[in-house]
């Protein structure tokens, strides 16, 4: 805290030679300073903005800045591949509305980091990455330079802002920037170019101190208007079928109690989208998740709070909305809580958009609803719950099974029961089958924690969301995983094991992308393209690095395991082996994947 102190009263922390320049210390220390530079002055104004923790991977021209920025008293986590810092940045950024910062060292360490950074910004998660850069002069002559790139350039179509400092004076001025365009409004991935240069760069200390800036009011309320919410609440009050769908962004507003109220006063059923499971419970009899493919094309009025009509609900039009084509709207009416003006109508037509941050918006029309509100008609809620203890009893069914070997079904049934029983765990998903099984399974009981593929499906989060999740909550982390995905960011279980983070690998292994009993169909010497090694021992990586390893083939030996890893908070992975033809082909989105003709 002295740091921050020492800058709020205009004295940057300093390095000079004469001056050990590990943290900004005491009011003597502060004194026989007089200047401070680029490393100090990054490091101060991150901290003077509460950030705590920096994910990244050291490297020319940033490996100082991760060796003072500790010993600052930030909390650094450094990774084996700067694309899990970037996830970690991004989904620390989404948990704690906080942006996460990612740092990497320039050019091939950026690009590592860039995937991480656009999918910041396509799931609308609060990010910054930070990438060292080559010389300027240089760089903008193409004339060679070590790690030459035009960063900037490469990174602003991606980013929803991108900003270079070239003097440590503007060191304040261009994290200030970077910080309210990751949480303002709709949040998104920001890139902050240093370029090496800049670190070393001295300035007086007393005016590097002024010159940081502590921002004021980073994501300003944005009140929806009075009559937006007069227009949803009269088309919500005379649906015949309502429906709520709540999205991510519903999650990120950290407005449960709000949005959970909203939901009990109307009596109105509602789905959850994937990253907004246990907003409410999903045990909740309000939730209509086992009747989604009723819900969707049979409801009139669909209120969507902070979700988007993109591709994960069809673009709002189609078979799945009662739509006769693939294209046809199927006759809905869409009021939309969201806090970018301009997501109504990317689709469809919204019928009352209700723009603002989502607990303003949500509150507003709380006031709205008073106790004469009346609940949906008995019809459309008995219609709903029949459906749902149909299909609940259909799974109950499946879950109950034990097959030889263990499929996907009987495995997460396990993984179901051990959530129910640690609610407070986070839970994060990837692969396909190993996703799909997952989300519609495993019941989650609390907001934000499970942690998924998001918006684009992408394979690689697993191991970078599984350490930022356990760095930032201090809870234990289960991260169920195909054995496809898990491999985009294995190697990172060394980084859980370097830093004993309590996280619980469950490898949902069928030796393969979607599958493992293809063969090549030429007959050759080379394995199909989707099939991996059989039998491979992922658990044995966790041992490498004095973590647990663990090999199992009954529900009985995986429940025993991930008990014995929850009881320990030891770093763990369990390699489940899993009935190598028990998927299918892109899981739930095979009408997503073009085949070739038949030939
Ligand atoms: C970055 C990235 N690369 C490739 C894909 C395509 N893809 C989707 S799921 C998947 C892996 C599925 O296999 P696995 O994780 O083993 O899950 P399973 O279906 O076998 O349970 C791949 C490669 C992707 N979504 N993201
Ligand atoms: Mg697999």
């Amino acid at each position: 805290m002295e740091s921050i102190t020492a800058a709020r009263k205009g004295t940057a922390s300093a390095a000079t030679v004469a001056v050990p320049d590990i943290t900004s210390g005491g009011q003597a220390d502060v004194q026989a300073r007089q200047e401070t530079d680029g490393f100090h002055l990054l490091i101060d104004a991150l901290r003077l903005n509460g950030i705590d923790t920096i994910f990244g991977l050291p490297g020319i021209p940033i490996t100082d800045l991760t060796r003072k920025a500790q010993a600052a008293g930030l909390r650094v986590i450094s990774f084996r591949h700067e694309q899990n810092a970037g996830y970690a940045a991004s989904i620390a950024g989404f948990m704690t509305g906080k942006p996460g910062i990612c740092l990497t060292v320039s050019a091939p360490g950026f690009l590592n980091g860039l995937t991480a950074l656009a999918n910041a910004t396509t799931n609308c998660f609060p990010m910054i990455l930070i990438s060292g850069s080559s010389e300027r002069e240089v760089v903008d002559l193409s004339q060679g330079d070590y790690e030459e790139m035009d960063q900037l350039a490469i990174a602003r179509p991606l980013a929803k802002a991108a900003f270079r400092v070239l003097h440590a004076e503007d060191i304040g001025v261009g994290v200030a920037r970077a910080i309210r365009a990751a949480v303002s409004g709709r949040p998104g991935g920001v890139y902050l170019d240093l370029p090496a240069k800049l670190f070393p760069q001295t300035m007086d200390a007393e005016a590097g101190g002024k010159s940081l800036i502590e921002v004021v009011d980073p994501a300003p309320r944005q009140i929806p208007s009075g009559e937006a919410v007069q227009r949803a609440l009269e088309l919500l009050k005379g649906a015949a079928k309502p429906l709520i769908i709540l999205g991510k962004g519903a999650a990120y507003a950290q407005a449960d109690a709000d949005i959970r109220t909203l939901v009990e006063k109307t009596g109105i059923p509602y789905l959850p989208m994937s990253m907004a499971k246990g907003l409410l419970p999903d045990t909740h009899e309000q939730s209509a998740a086992a009747a989604r493919s009723y819900v969707l094309p049979e409801a009139d009025v669909v209120m969507l709070i902070g979700a988007r009509l993109n591709w994960l609900l069809s673009h709002g039009k189609g078979k799945t909305w009662g739509g006769k084509t693939s294209r046809e709207w199927g006759g809905q009416k869409f009021i939309q809580v969201d806090i970018s003006p301009q997501e109504a109508d990317s689709n469809v037509r919204i019928d009352a958009p209700v723009v603002g941050d989502i607990g303003s918006c949500v509150s507003a029309m709380l006031a709205g609803i008073d106790a004469k509100w009346p609940k949906p008609p008995a019809e459309w809620l008995n219609a709903i719950a029949e459906r749902k203890s149909r299909n609940i009893t259909k799974m109950a069914e499946t879950l109950a099974k034990n097959p030889t070997p263990m499929n996907f079904h009987s495995a997460l049934n396990v993984v179901r029961d051990i959530i129910k029983a640690n609610p407070d765990a986070i839970l994060v998903n990837e692969g396909a089958n190993a996703l799909d099984f997952t989300r519609s399974i495993v019941d989650m009981y609390k907001p934000r924690k499970r942690l998924d593929v998001g918006t684009w499906g992408v394979m690689g989060i697993g191991m970078g969301f599984a350490i930022a999740a356990a760095v930032v909550s201090g809870e234990q982390v289960i991260a169920v995983e195909g054995d496809s995905a898990f491999g985009f960011s294995g190697m990172e279980v060394e980084t859980i094991c370097r830093y004993k983070l309590p996280v619980c690998v469950v490898i949902l292994n069928n030796n393969g992308v979607y599958r493992g009993d293809e063969v090549n169909v030429t007959g050759g010497r080379d394995p199909a393209p989707l099939g991996f090694t059989k039998d491979a021992r992922y658990e044995k990586l966790m041992e490498a690095f004095g973590g647990v390893g663990v090999h199992v083939t009954t529900p009985g030996e995986l429940r025993e395991a991930m008990e014995v890893a929850i009881r320990s908070h030891k770093p763990t992975l369990i390699n489940a082996l899993i009935d190598e033809k028990a998927g299918t082909e892109s899981g739930r989105i095979t009408g997503l994947n073009p085949t070739a003709k038949k030939t």
